[in-house]
């Protein structure tokens, strides 16, 4: 952690980078470190390759001042939330990079990589990049680094979630951030398309292996019907993991091209990032996701081995 500050004690221009379909613990990683760099007189770049930002999380302070396109210099990347390379978006950087994640399949693609896989979210491993180099926690950080916390954890509900997290949030709270302002803004601004969407998503469930496992997925023509977007979809795993039979849940998303974005999630020792990390992805214990055909969706439902319930 010494050794990253010092680079970005000497570095002029800074590219903070989200990875691809951001959710808002990749948002507020970056966000966090943001006024932070700028008072150190940086010259900084808050990056993300989509041209369109979900609209919801613009109570985020600096939120605005995302861009889709790089500046012509930068001499240090920082990457967020990002378990490889490939999920920022970007094929290569003409400068060094910090990579500061908490994916356990995280593949080290930094020339610094900062993973702590026991944090619940990226935006604690920050915090505590922060702490670890003397900066004091203030309203607007603390507001960043809570938003990612609850976000990624759901409200204080996943593994990796402890005594030392609410500890954490304890302090984030005393530096200013507001938790019914932040759960507000996360939980009660949903547009009657995604609503639409799930409603259509629910039609498409079925239960396989003595309903172990669930499937449900959105096609893009769901999409074009309701005017929902990409992160309008991000709940929609989480609704067929709460069925009490199912163990593991698979949600698949169709792309532009016809392939599928799959989102697994699972209860107990059930690992899906070992599956991810299969087909080209990665996550965490329980969340994971990757790219694929619709036809692995047979290969997945025959391979995992779930005992009956
Ligand atoms: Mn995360």
């Amino acid at each position: 952690m010494q050794e990253a500050w010092k680079l970005i004690e000497q570095s002029t221009s800074i590219l903070l980078i989200t990875h691809l379909n951001p959710d808002a613990d990749t948002i507020c990683s970056a966000l966090a470190l943001y006024p932070i760099l700028k008072d150190m007189s940086k010259k900084v770049t808050l990056f993300n390759t989509e041209k369109e930002l979900p609209i919801k999380y613009n109570f985020l302070p600096n939120y605005k001042k995302f861009r889709s396109k790089p500046p012509s210099y930068y001499d240090l990347v920082i990457a967020f939330d990002s378990g490889d390379i490939k999920r920022l978006g970007v094929e290569k950087f003409d400068a060094k990079i910090i990579n500061i994640d908490h994916h356990k399949s995280n593949t080290n693609f930094g020339d610094i990589n900062i993973i702590d896989a026991t944090k619940p979210s990226c935006t604690l491993v920050v915090y505590d990049f922060l702490l670890a180099n003397g900066i004091k926690m203030r309203r607007d950080v603390a507001t960043c680094i809570y938003t990612g916390l609850v976000s990624d954890s759901d409200f204080f509900s996943y593994r990796g979630v402890d005594k030392e997290t609410f500890i954490t949030a304890s302090s984030l709270v005393c530096a200013g951030a507001n938790p019914h302002t932040i759960s507000t803004n996360l939980k009660e601004r949903d547009s009657l398309s995604k609503i639409r969407l799930t409603s259509l998503f629910l039609d498409s469930i079925e239960l396989k292996k003595n309903a172990t496992i669930a499937v449900g997925k959105v096609l893009k023509k769901d999409f074009d019907v309701t005017g929902a977007t990409n992160s309008d979809s991000d709940h929609l795993v989480n609704i067929i993991i709460s069925l009490a039979t199912v163990r593991l849940a698979i949600f698949m998303r169709e792309l532009e091209d016809g392939k599928f974005k799959f989102s697994l999630r699972s209860k107990g020792d059930l690992d899906v990032s070992a599956i991810a990390m299969i087909f080209g992805g990665g996550g965490h214990k329980n969340a994971a996701g990757f790219t694929a055909g619709e036809d692995i969706l047979d290969e997945i439902i025959n391979k995992v081995d779930i005992e009956d319930v």
